[in-house]
């Protein structure tokens, strides 16, 4: 069979800090991407972004108009917590609670991100993920957001891709981490996520909870046997370290071999080691853009030779594994591969490891977008790129996946981690330019009409 099953969850995504703005207003705290600095100079901040904090209603109805059955959206911790803990922020609770009716409003189920690398900036002046508090804070953070929104909102996302966070976290985060640090934050933030599990399954009626790692599956430059080994590495490093953990609640033992050799594993209580084993999440969220290729590196010191997925290519670990271009992948304007059957092997891949149901929460293509002077946008190289990932969810559908849905990235237009506002990934256009907010009107893409007509045929067009 290849179609989508009729309860299909088709959707859009967006995060708090990339589209709201407003980032000190109404009592909201600030967080860690609100101080950093951007690394260009000349791309935007966040403080006004898309502005959604202002024009979500009007926001929600262009996705209604597109058909949407669910939107996906992250909280900024720091609008409910402004300092990460203890007082809350009644107006920012009231929004949340608004923005939910709206969508429900709409006939819209929410898919919420309780956390989308927007650390409050009071925890991290305390240690961040370094410390134990915060993941005190987070646990503390979800409970109260379970309570106050769980009788509407059935599907909840952890943490959205801890190991990007990490593992690139020069560019996320504003700054480096050192490796031993990196991994024992990746512990606490990893033993969060397993509170937050406990918790969704204790507050919410029939809740369901998922995480949200970005996967992208690691081919092998060539059939050598090192090639290979290099490919096993990575693939476990970047991606079955967090999946093993989350969904079968141990260390992946590739990546152990590699953290115990650079001597950087992270200390597991008992009590961890318990937390990790029990609490397993409904499904897994995948966030996918592309794959990437390794090849051995025959001098220990080599790390990449143009390695072509921006998201992977600060994460090469010398003596293990180097980027390699992929000869047989197109590339995208930023070099990020292009690969649908890529897609359809990570869901079988993941399929294959732990009989999971699956979401698709991002997906997307980032491009120059123009907007016309008869006000449309021309965005056929997204619309290709969506049409043939969406095939490649269907194969991988007929060949067994249950794939419960898929909420491509993104709902409108926001900042892009790596390019600012100039890199737009959206159905619908903000008008705006990296300094000049001018008056963010919105306008529907070609690719807005295409979707509507995806959602309406169930995926036939
Ligand atoms: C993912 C993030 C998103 C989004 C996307 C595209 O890693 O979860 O927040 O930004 O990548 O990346 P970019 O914005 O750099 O193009």
């Amino acid at each position: 069979m290849r179609e989508f099953p009729q309860d299909f969850l088709w959707g859009a995504s967006l995060s708090a800090h990339q589209s709201e703005g407003a980032y000190d207003l109404d009592g909201k705290g600030l967080s860690v991407q609100d101080t950093r600095p951007r690394d260009k100079h000349d791309i935007c901040d966040f403080k006004v972004a898309s502005d959604h904090y202002h024009h979500y209603k009007e926001d929600i109805a262009l996705l209604a108009e597109m058909g949407l059955k669910v939107f996906r959206f992250s909280i900024a911790w720091t609008r409910i917590f402004p300092d990460g803990t203890r007082k809350v922020n009644q107006v920012g609770v009231d929004h949340y609670n608004d923005v939910i009716n709206t969508c429900l409003q709409h006939g819209i189920q929410p898919i919420i991100t309780l956390y989308h690398f927007d650390l409050p900036q009071t925890l991290e002046d305390l240690g961040g993920w370094s410390s134990k508090e915060t993941v005190q804070a987070y646990e503390q953070y979800c409970r109260f957001v379970f309570k106050e929104y769980g009788d509407r909102v059935k599907y909840w996302l952890t943490i959205n891709e801890p190991n990007i966070m990490l593992l690139v976290d020069k560019k996320i985060l504003g700054k480096e981490i050192p490796l031993k640090a990196k991994y024992q934050q990746f512990h606490h933030l990893m033993i969060a996520e397993k509170l937050a599990i406990k918790a969704c399954h204790e507050l919410i009626d029939g809740g369901k909870i998922g995480p949200t790692p970005n996967i992208s599956i690691v081919y092998p430059a060539t059939s050598k046997p090192k090639d290979n080994q290099a490919a096993l590495y990575f693939n476990s490093i970047r991606n079955w370290l967090y999946l093993d953990f989350s969904v079968r609640g141990i260390y992946n033992p590739v990546a152990k071999d590699y953290l115990v050799r650079q001597g950087v594993m992270p200390e597991v209580s008992e009590a961890d080691k318990a937390l990790m084993k029990e609490h397993i999440p409904d499904f897994v969220a995948v966030n996918y853009y592309s794959s990437v290729t390794v090849e051995f590196p025959e001098n220990a010191d080599d790390m990449m030779n143009g390695i072509s997925d921006q998201q992977s290519e600060d994460i090469m670990e010398r003596g293990f594994y180097k980027g390699f271009t992929n000869p047989f992948l197109e590339k995208n304007e930023f070099n990020w591969t292009i690969d649908p059957l890529g897609l359809q092997n990570t869901l079988q891949h993941i399929d294959d490891r732990y009989q999971i149901p699956m979401i698709i929460t991002e997906n997307g293509l980032g491009a120059y977008d123009v907007l016309t002077d008869s006000g449309r946008i021309h965005d056929p190289y997204r619309i290709d790129y969506l049409q043939k990932h969406l095939q490649a969810c269907k194969d991988a559908i007929a060949a067994g996946v249950k794939l419960i849905g898929y909420s491509p990235w993104s709902a409108i237009d926001l900042v892009s981690v790596h390019e600012g506002i100039s890199k737009r990934y959206g159905f619908i256009y903000i008008d705006r330019d990296e300094q000049d907010v001018r008056e963010l009107k919105r306008y529907r893409k070609d690719s807005f009409y295409w979707y509507q007509q995806v959602i309406d045929t169930n995926g036939s067009e």
